[in-house]
């Protein structure tokens, strides 16, 4: 065990015993930050560690700032996967058997993970150790797990639910859902292998009369340009199938036979018809006209119907296809086309694009010259460009006045886009369709598809009125990284209905059918204030009273402030003083301060979760930050289980300290990029932490009493840093506190022990010792403590304050250690250039009077102007005439530089050099050093001392 151990298990066992963080609530600020929590099917990884260290170092931060802080932390068991993996070590499967023996749990144990219900208590407790041994500063009190296995939780949720009922954000309703077709279930984001956060989208499909009861059916985003379609495209060598439903017929690729299917219809397949068969047939279309269809190989066979109805006025695929047939005669006769019947058909204009014109596919086709359909990428361009500006800005024209069941002449797509397909439907032309927008494969590992369910319950995501509100709260809070904020808007734009109940898996039932369990992304979205309580219904005991009675009024009362505590304690029997602490408790918590996740749970959990709070809480009460932080990688390796840098919590514990995992982690990134957690680093950081420990051991309180200009530099270096780490901290980028709070504090103690001689200034190296182990603390908390402790011999660091300024930063201290640091390591270079390893004498000569006249000039000058002549003109004046030649000779090299900065005076520069001739003797092989100007020097390189920049002499 080295040092850095021996510390952690001795202060993660003081904390406990005298509560260090145990939170209750009182006078002060309060601080609330939720961590996310982890789902329990294993132990916490360092993917968990590296967000749950965001959360740990602002908690441990806030909390040296004299807030009082609470953080939350739960255990998510709701769902299939731990029922899933149940059932596999009931059945021995050998996969999941080896996934836990590889865990370090024994071979005697595995049959209890054969229960669901053991892994939903053996993972927290261990979660809880592992987090302990990490010196999370957290109060367990508050934690609590999801599902009936709680029994208050279960409540709350249940709470939760039906007042979102009564709110009608939640509604059983028939909605597109992504289903696995093998499991049977709605395959949510949590549920996917591959493809998170991909959706159903709508289409509409155009049914196009070919004969009576034959129809070709294609599909369409566009119903708004219904009235410019101008003939259909078909692929001539793909075989489309004609498959009964009712009493129709329907032309259309396999592919979209299949998903019409999973989607509902009742299909069967009549016969098989290729493309190029039907080139050259009418169909009659919505308005009663007859389109021809005609040859094109853009088309996907696999998408949509696998056939086009072309409106080349506001399609450039459509447009350049036509443009293609109509240049190829060759292929107009291969089909028996009429040529003069092909030259005809000309785009009809049925909108009016601000910009584009009323043939706005003609205009991009141009400006994008497009010379044909296989130029995809342009073409892909134009579709999104177009898509935006023809929904937004577009209107109709005087095409659309009589034949909707509006007039819409002159009105925006946006407006009437809705009334055409609702006309459309109703009169059985058009009927909706879907595609997922991605690839989706369920973690069974079935690709998953498109379903229609009905007496599904759905959560009214796509409700304007709630989208709005969810828009309101994001507009109040603060989001790091600030980039993000667009990405939160679009979420809550396209988020549609969303099945928020399963049949099976572990959850809370549904209270009011209760053949429904509430799915994992539901029951999560406003649990933070369910940990405001937990204190007290997690350990109803220590409080005096039971939970078999909690009721919605109970929770009613204590988030809302509704009801009677009279009767509430009667149905209840919950003492009315208990109910209102916990209602007191809740107001004084809440909102919630800071939330952080990984980008996974942007697009669903956290943004349910703004939700959420819009629906059940006052505006006061809505999440006030969110952080997005980046996943972490090894080695600048994705994590993996096959290449063996995938690491648990307590893998990293059993080889490397907490303080240095701790380190490693926060060091390991910031902002919403990917991390790195560097396994060098980590190796190092042991040693560092130890070097610190044994410097602060041998140095605190000892040293001299009287004060030099190094002191002053020192204590100025450490105000910069006091005042960069805390800005930070306040940015929420930590590895940047790391980096002025630890390295920088480290590399200018370096300098400091150099100039000095290693005899500091008592008071000056008490107070760095100080404040490196209160900048540390958040970081490093075991070893924080321990030379706390040394040092001060009572209380805690983690409750001790984060450091203020100590005075006002004087420039000149500064300055003063760049010049010696400067003439150092000029002395170096001559020495080298001299190949002189051990001088006798080192002589510095201070630069002549006048040149520090003509410094001071120049510097104003070179900041209006570069021109050589008007430099020289502005600097040649007075007594600094005389010094014409010398001058000419050394402006050049200035003004290349194109800046020069302000100099120490030239008595200042004597008196630091003076004062610092012990330190370069030291430096130099006890070198004679000495000092003259320039003025009474006899050397001939006297000459080219400048202002702070002596000239150097060595023998
Ligand atoms: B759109 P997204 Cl006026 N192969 O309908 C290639 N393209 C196909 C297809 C297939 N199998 N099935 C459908 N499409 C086209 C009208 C329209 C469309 C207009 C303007 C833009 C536009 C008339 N054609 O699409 O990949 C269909 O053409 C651009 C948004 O889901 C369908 O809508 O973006 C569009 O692709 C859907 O493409």
């Amino acid at each position: 065990m080295n040092n850095l151990e021996k510390f952690q298990d001795k202060w993660q066992k003081l904390w406990n015993k005298d509560k260090v963080f145990f939170t209750e609530v009182d006078k002060r600020e309060k601080y609330y930050i939720a961590i996310v929590y982890p789902y329990m099917n294993g132990y916490i990884h360092l993917g968990h560690l590296f967000t749950y260290m965001t959360s740990e170092i602002l908690g441990r931060y806030k909390r040296m700032q004299n807030k009082n802080v609470l953080v939350k932390f739960g255990f998510h068991c709701t769902g299939t996967p731990i029922v899933a993996a149940a059932q596999r070590i009931k059945e021995g499967e050998k996969t999941q058997t080896e996934t836990l023996l590889k865990m370090g749990i024994s071979k005697k144990e595995i049959s209890k993970f054969s229960d669901a219900e053991y892994w939903c208590n053996y993972f927290p407790d261990e979660t809880i150790k592992d987090l302990q041994a990490l010196g999370f500063a957290l109060d367990y009190r508050y934690t609590f797990k999801t599902t009936y296995l709680d029994k208050p939780y279960d409540k709350f949720i249940s709470w939760q639910f039906n007042k979102l009922k009564e709110l009608g954000y939640v509604k059983k309703g028939k909605h597109p859902v992504v289903w696995c077709p093998k499991d049977n279930v709605p395959v949510g984001d949590h549920d996917r292998s591959e493809g998170e956060g991909e959706t159903p989208q709508e289409y509409l499909l155009f049914k196009h009369k070919l004969s009576d009861n034959k129809y070709i059916l294609t599909a369409t985003l566009r119903p708004d340009t219904v009235l410019g379609v101008t003939n259909l495209f078909i692929h001539p060598d793909v075989e489309y199938l004609e498959v009964n439903s009712g009493k129709e017929t329907w032309i259309l690729a396999e592919k979209s036979f299949e998903r019409l299917k999973q989607q509902g219809y009742n299909l069967t397949i009549k016969g098989k018809i290729m493309g190029k068969d039907l080139i050259g047939k009418k169909t009659i279309e919505f308005d009663g006209s007859k389109v021809l269809i005609l040859p094109a190989t853009f088309i996907d066979p696999d998408f949509g119907t696998g056939i086009v109805h072309s409106v080349p006025s506001d399609s450039a695929d459509d447009l350049i296809a036509l443009r293609d047939l109509q240049k190829d005669k060759k292929k107009i006769k291969k089909y028996n086309l009429d040529e003069n019947e092909i030259l005809e058909i000309k785009p009809i204009p049925v909108l009016n694009t601000p910009e584009f014109g009323n043939i706005a596919a003609e205009f991009l086709v141009k400006k994008y010259k497009v010379n044909n359909q296989n130029e995809r990428k342009k073409l892909d361009d134009i579709k999104k460009e177009l898509y935006k500006v023809s929904h937004y800005t577009a209107t109709f024209n005087e095409k659309y006045k009589k034949i909707f069941s509006k007039n819409l002449n002159g009105k925006k797509v946006e407006e009437g886009k809705s009334i055409i397909k609702d006309d459309l439907v109703k009169a059985k032309f058009a009927f909706p369709y879907y595609e997922l927008t991605g690839k989706v494969v369920c973690r069974c590992l079935t690709p998953s598809i498109v379903t229609l369910v009905s007496n599904q319950w759905f959560l009214e995501y796509n409700d304007p009125k709630w989208k709005k509100l969810a828009h309101n709260a994001l507009n109040s809070m603060t989001i790091y990284p600030e980039k993000l904020r667009k990405q939160f808007d679009y979420v809550i734009d396209w988020l549609n209905h969303w099945a928020c109940t399963r049949e099976f898996g572990l959850g809370t039932k549904l209270p009011w059918d209760d053949k429904w369990v509430i799915e994992s992304l539901s029951d999560s979205t406003i649990q933070m204030a369910y940990c405001t309580i937990a204190k007290y219904l997690e350990n109803p005991k220590s409080y005096g009273f039971t939970i078999d009675n909690l009721n919605d009024d109970f929770f009613d009362y204590v988030f809302q402030g509704k009801g009677k505590l009279n009767e509430i304690q009667k149905s209840t029997g919950i003492d009315k003083k208990m109910i209102e602490t916990m209602h007191k408790d809740f107001m004084y918590w809440y909102p919630f301060d800071f939330r952080n996740s990984a980008k996974d749970l942007l697009q669903n959990h956290l943004t349910f979760s703004i939700f959420n709070h819009t629906a059940l809480f006052p505006k006061k009460q809505w999440p006030k930050s969110f952080l997005i932080n980046g996943r972490i990688m090894v080695d600048n390796e994705k994590m993996s289980k096959q290449k063996g840098n995938f690491f648990t919590a307590r893998e990293l514990l059993e080889k490397y300290s907490a303080d240095s995992v701790r380190l490693t982690a926060a060091y390991a990134g910031e902002g919403s990029d990917d991390a790195n957690f560097d396994m060098k680093f980590l190796e190092t950081s042991t040693h560092k932490l130890d070097e610190l420990f044994s410097f602060v051991k041998e140095n605190y309180g000892k040293g001299r009493d009287d004060k030099i200009e190094i002191d002053n530099w020192f204590e100025n270096v450490i105000n910069n840093l006091i005042n960069d780490t805390t800005q930070h901290m306040e940015n929420m980028m930590f590895k940047s506190a790391i980096q002025t709070g630890f390295m920088d504090m480290q590399r200018h103690l370096k300098w400091y022990k150099r100039r000095t001689g290693q005899v500091y200034n008592k008071d000056v190296i008490n107070h760095f010792i100080e404040i490196q182990i209160k900048l540390l603390a958040p970081f490093t908390p075991h070893i924080c403590e321990e030379m706390w402790n040394l040092v001060k011999s009572k209380g805690y660091v983690s409750l001790s304050s984060w450091p203020k300024i100590k005075k006002d930063i004087k420039l000149d201290d500064l300055q003063s250690e760049i010049l010696i640091s400067n003439i150092l390591s000029d002395i170096q270079s001559v020495l080298k250039l001299a190949k002189i390893e051990k001088p006798k004498e080192i002589k510095l000569i201070i630069a002549k009077d006048w040149k520090y006249q003509f410094m001071d000039k120049l510097r104003k000058t070179l900041e209006n102007t570069r021109n050589f002549k008007e430099i020289l003109s502005k600097v040649m004046v007075g007594d600094l005439k005389q010094y014409g030649k010398d001058i000419t000779k050394i402006l050049p090299k200035y003004i290349k530089a194109g800046q020069v900065t302000e100099l120490l005076h030239k008595n200042k520069e004597i008196d630091i050099i003076s004062s610092s001739l012990v330190f370069f003797s030291t430096e130099f092989n006890n070198a004679k050093l000495l000092v003259e100007v320039a003025e009474k020097s006899k050397e001939v390189k006297a000459n080219q001392a400048m202002p702070n920049k002596p000239a150097i002499i060595v023998k």
